[in-house]
């Protein structure tokens, strides 16, 4: 039995606020080591005890509170990492890894290994996509590609067992076999097939206290069979249902264990498959504890027969990808929508009284001022409920990261720090010139503000 400490790097945490949620994806690797007979902590370094909460203007300031803190080892959230690994003092840690993330992550391995010599490993949707860009560092030891679930335990059995160590024998393992060169082996889909995967939201522990809204986050597939561009596939073109019967017992668990009566479904897309949807209605509708839900979805997904079955469910509000205004935008995004559709959605989520909220994105790097003018145009004239706005980020795994990095539009060596949807400081070349878009996203932002403003929109994600 081997002692592993699962940690998910710090972020929102740099500007004082605490990240919703909880890290599903080391929560669910956590259960699974735990069911081959290890002890496993999962450390939130994110998630602190904080009311504060920032609106789109404030985010842009607030954002560069966290690019003045994060390599600062000395920074708080670093020191209760420390604390941590002395504490619980294990044989294996692992850090989860976003692209957002990258350079706390980098530095979370560093803080570990100035306080205990174990070995660090890896994994999530950066080290999925750039596992050379984090075994770079002097810091970080192997990275697993994809699924943890595919081969963590193999690894820890080598790492922290009686096994001899034969990396080479491990599936989606990324090493440095001699100090030069890194050996990629070939994936496997071992235990993610199983479609079976469940958070050990037990094993969470926290700078700041959990409440019933931060356990509500709930999955019943990965993946989407839709190819957005500008989207990061970490399991590339695969999309994994869950179990029923799975998703039935967590939300149980949810009810008895955790005080939970809303639940936040955060599939990349829900409804691809219309007999599932209808299955998951069904376990909602019935349980009488649970008084409402929400989920993410498209707008062309979200059909008549799609919005009836959650209307039906005591589904409250739905959160669409709009992304744009502009038909050349959405064309270039692979969005596969046009902003009339957007129009009719919005004429339907209001006929099955279904409240929904759009994300949208400034930025793109081929988009103009007027494309920019379209999307502030299409807001109006569909109204949503709600309107999330982000700055396109380029995330390693999407086709246009792949495709901006051919084309030489950003720059060799990447600040990591700066690769943010709040980020106001140069990421890639774009059409616009970068101090008028900085002008151009100030005033959006604060356009969407006042949007969110008036609206009744009750939501913390
Ligand atoms: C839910 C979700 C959120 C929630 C997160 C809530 C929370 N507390 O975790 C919210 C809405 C807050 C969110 C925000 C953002 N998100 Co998000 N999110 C997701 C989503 C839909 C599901 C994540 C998840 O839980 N998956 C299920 C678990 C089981 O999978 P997993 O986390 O990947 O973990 C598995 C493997 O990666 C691996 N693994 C993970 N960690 C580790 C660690 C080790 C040691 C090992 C060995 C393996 C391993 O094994 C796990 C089990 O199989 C994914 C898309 C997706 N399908 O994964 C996007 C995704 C992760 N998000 C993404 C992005 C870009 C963002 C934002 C930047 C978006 C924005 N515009 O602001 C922010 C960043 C927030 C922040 N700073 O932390 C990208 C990341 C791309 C990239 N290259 O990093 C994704 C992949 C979406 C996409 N397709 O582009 N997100
Ligand atoms: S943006 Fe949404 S719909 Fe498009 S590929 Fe990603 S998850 Fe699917």
């Amino acid at each position: 039995m081997a002692r592993i400490l699962l940690i998910d790097p710090p972020f929102s945490a740099f500007m004082g606020f605490s990240r919703w949620f909880f890290p599903m994806g080391p929560a669910v690797l956590a259960n699974f080591l735990m069911g081959k007979g290890h002890e496993v902590l999962v450390y939130d370094a994110d998630h602190i005890d904080s009311d504060v909460s920032f609106n789109y203007s404030q985010m842009l300031r607030a954002f560069e509170d966290y690019r003045s803190h994060v390599n600062d080892l000395s920074h708080q959230v670093y020191r209760q990492i420390a604390d941590m690994v002395k504490d619980f003092a294990p044989d294996v840690v692992g850090i989860s890894c976003m692209s957002v993330k990258v350079p706390a992550a980098l530095a979370s391995a560093e803080t570990v290994k100035d306080n205990i010599d174990v070995p660090v490993v890896c994994g999530g949707p950066h080290a999925t996509k750039l596992p050379e860009h984090l075994l770079k560092s002097p810091y970080v030891n192997y990275v697993i590609r994809e699924s943890g679930l595919a081969s963590f335990d193999l690894l820890v059995d080598q790492l922290a067992g009686s096994e001899s160590m034969e990396p080479g024998k491990i599936p989606n393992l990324s090493y440095n076999s001699d100090g030069k060169n890194i050996v990629h082996n070939p994936v496997s889909h071992r235990e993610w097939e199983s479609m079976s995967w469940y958070p050990a939201r037990g094993a969470l522990k926290a700078p700041g206290q959990y409440g019933p809204h931060d356990m509500s986050m709930i999955m019943a597939s990965i993946g989407c069979p839709f190819e957005c561009q500008f989207c990061a596939r970490t399991f590339d073109d695969q999309l994994v249902h869950r179990r029923v019967e799975n998703i039935c017992t967590e939300i149980e668990e949810l009810v008895n264990n955790h005080g939970v009566d809303f639940l936040h479904f955060k599939d990349d897309t829900m409804g691809t498959n219309k007999s599932r949807l209808r299955d998951i209605c069904e376990i909602i509708a019935a349980n009488d504890a649970i008084s409402g839900w929400e989920c993410l979805t498209r707008i062309d997904v979200a059909d008549d027969e799609a919005l009836t079955l959650l209307k039906g469910s005591k589904c409250l509000r739905v959160k669409v990808g709009v992304e744009s205004g502009s038909p050349a935008v959405l064309k270039q995004l692979n969005k596969r929508i046009t902003p009339e559709d957007v129009i009719d959605f919005s004429s339907r989520a209001k006929k099955h009284d279904l409240p929904w909220s759009a994300f949208y994105m400034i930025g793109l790097p081929d988009e103009t001022p007027d494309d920019i003018l379209l999307t502030l145009n299409l807001i109006e004239k569909s109204r949503p409920n709600h309107v999330s706005m982000s700055i396109f980020t380029p995330y390693p795994g999407s086709h246009m990261y792949d495709q901006l990095m051919r084309e030489g539009r950003m720059p060799a060596e990447i600040d990591w720090s700066a690769l943010d949807p709040f980020s106001l400081a140069p990421q890639l070349e774009r059409a616009i010139a970068h101090d008028e878009f900085v002008n151009i996203a100030t005033e959006v932002m604060a356009f969407v503000d006042g949007y969110n403003q008036d609206s009744d929109w009750n939501d913390k994600a």
